[in-house]
């Protein structure tokens, strides 16, 4: 299975209701940054990144795949996951130059696009490829209700309904002041009852005082995990705050390696791990990470950069996760799309890793790629 050709293209797929807020980001539309690879035997796999869809950095992304690591994949084998994530890891024309952004983020959709053509020779889903089902059902949590663009009472409506479809956890955003969101908390807590996990993502906003004051308020409300609650590489601050608050600490969508991972875990920083494909150079470094995790009896709750259509064959197929992000955005992009029933995600069927898109959605979302 010689690599012949690879390709990269650009998707930009308009979220619900048109703009979503985080504490930290506003956007309209998810990009997805990917490549085709073909090969010799009539395969071609497919590999994406996610993004807030600008088209400019969406663009470099695109000719770093094709014109920093493309080169490296031609004539390869494309069985040879393993060595060829050390090669485009060890990339010469980059390697000085970016450890970590949008080289990283350029080299995931292609580790992922050769563990989809991996499976697709194989003829079979991901997950069975990666050891098999080891659970009968994942769980989803809803984040899509959550966003701190929906206005307070849209909010609690918006949770009611997630959870008469099914859904036996929900995130909401935190971080704009902590009054408005310990209000907002508290409101869709007594909606939602205390059979249904909640959790709360501060993208990184805030500081540890910020942080404290607002867990000394959240803690009667059971909290599952606040996610983000600091910047993203303070080590120090997300222990202190373990230490501080009996809100679980959950953290990894902006990490780029497994060193970083173990970081957080030597220094009691992180109670749930969040890797994603996406960011950290794809599936063989979110592989090691979910090791790392089970070894150290941590649990794994995968970040959906990819809005879960390769994450869902992790977690089917990995010990340490427990539960799995669920945004329906570009789900229907995909020939096996993630789709939720009564609150948990349907085992793909198709050979690959779910991240072949349909014809439909390249004609409808297709961006120029320079
Ligand atoms: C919007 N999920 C997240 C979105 C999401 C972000 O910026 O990308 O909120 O990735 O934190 O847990
Ligand atoms: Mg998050």
């Amino acid at each position: 299975m010689k690599i012949k050709q690879v390709t990269p293209f650009i998707l930009h797929v308009p979220v619900t209701g048109s703009q979503i807020a985080d504490s930290t980001h506003s956007i309209t539309h998810w990009g997805v940054v990917g490549a085709r690879i073909d090969t010799d035997n009539g395969l071609s796999g497919f590999g994406f990144t996610g993004t807030h869809a600008h088209l400019p950095s969406d663009q470099l992304i695109a000719r770093c795949i094709a014109t920093c690591h493309a080169p490296l994949l031609a004539g390869e084998d494309a069985h040879d996951v393993q060595r060829l994530w050390t090669k485009l890891a060890r990339n010469p024309a980059l390697q000085w130059i970016g450890r970590a952004g949008i080289t990283t983020l350029a080299h995931a959709a292609l580790d992922v696009a050769l563990w989809d053509l991996k499976a697709k020779a194989a003829g079979v889903p991901l997950w069975k490829l990666l050891g098999g089902q080891v659970r009968e059902r994942v769980r989803a949590y809803n984040t899509d209700i959550g966003w701190l663009s929906i206005a307070d009472d849209k909010l609690v409506d918006g949770a009611r309904r997630a959870v008469q479809e099914g859904f036996s956890g929900i995130k909401i955003k935190v971080g704009s002041t902590v009054e408005r969101d310990l209000r907002r908390l508290e409101a869709v807590r007594k909606a939602i009852g205390p059979d249904v996990t909640l959790a709360v993502d501060g993208n990184g906003k805030w500081d540890l005082a910020t942080c404290l004051r607002f867990c000394r308020g959240a803690e009667p409300f059971d909290v599952y995990w606040f996610e983000e609650p600091l910047w993203h590489d303070d080590v120090k601050g997300h222990a202190q705050l373990a230490r501080a608050t009996t809100i679980p600490v959950a953290l990894g969508e902006q990490l780029y390696t497994q060193d970083a991972f173990i970081e957080f875990f030597h220094q009691e920083a992180i109670h749930w791990v969040q890797p994603d494909v996406t960011r950290m150079g794809g599936l063989t470094e979110v592989l090691r990470v979910c090791e790392a995790a089970h070894a150290y009896r941590l649990p794994v709750a995968p970040h959906a950069g990819d809005m879960s259509q390769v994450h869902v064959h992790l977690s089917y197929a990995h010990p340490a996760v427990q539960v799995l992000e669920y945004i329906p955005w570009i789900k229907d992009c995909f020939t096996d799309s993630a789709e939720v029933h009564d609150g948990f995600f349907r085992v793909p069927q198709q050979p690959g890793a779910g991240t072949t898109p349909t014809a439909r959605a390249v004609q409808q979302y297709a961006k120029a790629v320079a």
